[in-house]
C-alpha cells in the first residue's frame, strides 16, 4: 500500500496537516492546470491513497489563477488519439473521479477562475464546491468539436439538470456568481474560496470518520440504485455507523446536556 510520502507527483502536490486535513493542489498553472494523462494518473494515486492514510478531509485547490482548463487539448492534438485510446483514457478519468466521490473522505473544492470542461468534471466529483467572485463554469466541448468524457453526463447533469447542461454544451453558456450558486454548480460563493474550503474541511474533520465515510460514499452509491435497493443499503449502513463505539460518547454528551444544540443562524 502506497503512503502519501511515497507518491511520485509532478503535476500535483499534497500536504497533510496535524489535524489530518490533506491539501491537494493542481500544479500546472502555466497550462491553466489542464489535465494531461499523467495528471490523471497522479489523481488516481492520490485518491486511492488518502482514504487509507488516516486523512479526515481534503481541500482540492489549484496553483495560479484558474482552477482547471479541462482536458489537455494540446496533448490531445499532438497524440492524435484513436477512439479506443481515448476510451481507455476516459476510463482513467472515471477511475480518478470515482475514487474521489466514492472514497469516503470529504473532498472540498476551492474554485477560482476557469472551471471548464474536464475541470468542471473534476470539481463535480468533489463533495462540496466553493466558488469566489472570479470563478466561472462552462462546458466548451461543443465549441471544440468534442464531447464530455470525464463523467459530466452523470455529475454535471446531476448538479444542474439535463436541460441546463445541454444548453451549456450547445451554446457555450457561462455561469458565474450568484447564478452559478442558484443552478447548483457550487454551494458557497465567498471572497476567499481557499480559506472557506479549509474552514469547511475542518468542520467535516470533526465528525467521526465512519460517519463521513458513509456520507461521502453511500449517498453517491444510493443515487445509482432503485429506491427500494437504496433503502435496503441505507439500513445496512446505518446499522454499522449508528452503533459505532465512537458515537456513544457523543450520544452521552447529548443525553447529559453538555453537547451543543442545533440552533438557527444568527441574523
Ligand atoms: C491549455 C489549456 C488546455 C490553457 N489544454 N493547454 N478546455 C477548454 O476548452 C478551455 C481551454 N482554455 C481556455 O479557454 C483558456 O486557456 C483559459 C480560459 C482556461 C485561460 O485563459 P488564459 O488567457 O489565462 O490562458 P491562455 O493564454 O489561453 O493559455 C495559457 C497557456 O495554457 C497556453 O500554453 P502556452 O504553452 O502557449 O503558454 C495554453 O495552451 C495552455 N492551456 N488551456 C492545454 N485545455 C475527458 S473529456 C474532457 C473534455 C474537455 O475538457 S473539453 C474542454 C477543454
Amino acid at each position: 500500500m502506497k503512503r502519501i510520502e511515497d507518491l511520485a507527483l509532478e503535476h500535483t502536490t499534497i500536504t497533510l496537516d496535524a489535524d489530518g486535513i490533506a491539501t491537494v493542489s493542481l500544479n500546472r498553472p502555466d497550462k491553466r492546470n489542464a489535465l494531461n494523462a499523467d495528471t490523471i494518473e497522479e489523481l488516481i494515486d492520490i485518491f486511492v491513497t488518502l482514504p487509507r492514510a488516516g486523512v479526515r478531509a481534503c481541500v482540492l485547490r489549484a496553483e495560479g489563477t484558474h482552477f482547471c482548463a479541462g482536458l489537455d487539448l494540446v496533448e490531445h492534438h499532438s497524440e492524435d488519439r484513436r477512439p479506443e485510446t481515448f476510451m481507455h483514457l476516459c476510463l482513467r478519468w472515471h477511475e480518478a473521479f470515482n475514487k474521489m466521490e466514492y472514497g469516503g473522505v470529504p473532498v472540498i473544492a476551492a474554485l477560482k477562475g476557469a472551471v471548464v470542461g474536464g475541470g468542471l468534471e473534476l470539481a463535480s466529483a468533489a463533495h462540496i464546491r466553493v466558488a469566489d467572485a472570479g470563478t466561472y463554469f462552462a462546458l466548451p466541448e461543443g465549441q471544440r468539436g468534442l464531447f464530455t468524457g470525464g463523467g459530466a453526463t452523470i455529475r454535471v447533469a446531476d448538479l444542474v439538470g439535463k436541460a441546463r447542461m445541454i444548453d451549456m454544451m450547445l451554446t457555450g453558456r457561462v455561469y458565474q456568481g450568484q447564478e452559478a450558486i442558484a443552478v447548483g454548480l457550487a454551494q458557497y460563493l465567498v471572497d476567499d474560496s481557499e480559506s472557506k474550503a479549509m474552514e469547511l474541511a475542518r468542520a467535516a474533520a470533526r465528525n467521526e470518520p465512519l460517519s463521513n465515510f458513509a456520507i461521502c460514499s453511500a449517498i453517491s452509491h444510493m443515487q445509482n440504485m432503485s429506491a427500494l435497493d437504496a433503502a435496503y443499503a441505507e439500513w445496512g449502513g446505518a446499522g454499522i455507523v449508528n452503533t459505532q463505539p465512537a458515537c456513544r460518547q457523543r450520544l452521552a454528551a447529548f443525553a447529559d446536556k453538555s453537547a451543543p444544540r442545533v440552533r438557527p443562524n444568527e441574523a
